[in-house]
């Protein structure tokens, strides 16, 4: 698991306009469609009615290796950058959690060293952001590739979000070959997904051969210089939620406009969509929010 630094992610509040001009010309779709895309929500416009309803909370949480600053404030940004009524809580931790509560958010994220989640208290549902992240990168794909039912996809790295990607990519009816460095780990998920997905998924052994053979790939490795110029043809669009990104800048120059990387927003934006999603799914009477025992 990458862990952010606040230069990875400082700048992100300032550029969410550009980035949603971005992503409209790589995808036809912003961020709030990408995240409506990969939760199965449908027209964003009826959805946007609702986001500005659902109160979000973030909470820092300083366990472990404390606080980074900026995480917070930069996920707040990107929701309230997509429609939502969304807070940083002014106290962390325990505190936090409270506060998220009493001020009546129906969502809390909150991110210690291990994991990054959205919860949902009144449905006792989570939204996991390395499953959203893999979901919304796929829909990025699908969407910059105009569909991938029965298109062979590479996806490199098979750790906890290459998982996901596998997941998302096989429900769009992908032809999948997946390529570790740990050989153990690509045939791990192989078997992973014949067990759960009764699939069959492909295999690759030689980095180099699988990307010189696939237009259509999903960087889910923590490793820089993966993806070189080389390996890209006018075809290729690649989707790299990994951390740091795995393309390198020549090859990122070659794929001007066919390419997903951010360290941070379109993970958050399919976390508070899919986060909506339950809500829609199991509403539950909202509570009158009080704030240190009074009615707000
Ligand atoms: O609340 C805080 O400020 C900290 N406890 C946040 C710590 C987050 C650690 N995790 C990461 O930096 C990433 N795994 C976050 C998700 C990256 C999305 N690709």
């Amino acid at each position: 698991m990458t862990r952010l630094t606040t230069d990875d992610i400082q700048d992100i509040r300032f550029g969410l306009n550009a980035y949603d001009r971005y992503l409209v010309s790589a995808t036809g779709r912003s961020l709030l469609g990408i995240g409506a895309a990969a939760a199965g929500l449908g027209d964003v416009h009826r959805f946007r009615d609702a986001a500005s309803s659902i109160r979000m909370a973030v909470v820092p949480i300083g366990s472990g290796l404390g606080v980074i600053s900026g995480f917070a404030e930069t996920v707040c940004g990107i929701l309230v950058h997509m429609g939502f009524d969304a807070l940083v809580t002014r106290y962390s931790d325990v505190s936090g959690i409270a506060e998220a509560i009493d001020v009546g958010a129906q969502v809390i994220l909150a991110a210690d060293d291990d994991r990054f989640v959205a919860f949902c208290p009144r449905q006792g549902k989570t939204v996991d952001n390395s499953r959203a992240t893999a979901t919304g990168f796929v829909a990025g794909l699908d969407l910059m590739a105009g569909g991938l039912d029965g298109k062979r996809v590479l996806v490199l790295g098979c750790g906890p979000v290459g998982r996901w990607v596998v997941e998302a990519l096989l429900m769009r009816k992908a032809i999948v070959t997946v390529v570790d460095r740990l050989a153990k780990k690509a045939e791990g998920l192989a078997g992973w997904t014949r067990a759960v997905f009764q699939t069959t998924i492909h295999v690759g052994f030689e980095l180099g051969q699988a990307l010189s053979t696939h237009h259509l790939i999903v960087d889910a490795t923590n490793a820089a210089g993966v993806i070189h110029a080389r390996h890209v043809s006018t075809d290729t669009r690649v989707a790299a939620p990994g951390m740091p990104c795995g393309i390198t800048s020549k090859a990122r120059e070659k794929l001007a406009g066919r390419i997903l990387h951010d360290p941070l927003q379109i993970g958050v934006a399919a976390m508070a969509c899919q986060a909506v999603h339950i809500i829609r799914e199991q509403p539950v009477p909202l509570r009158p929010a009080v704030h240190d025992g009074k009615s707000v």
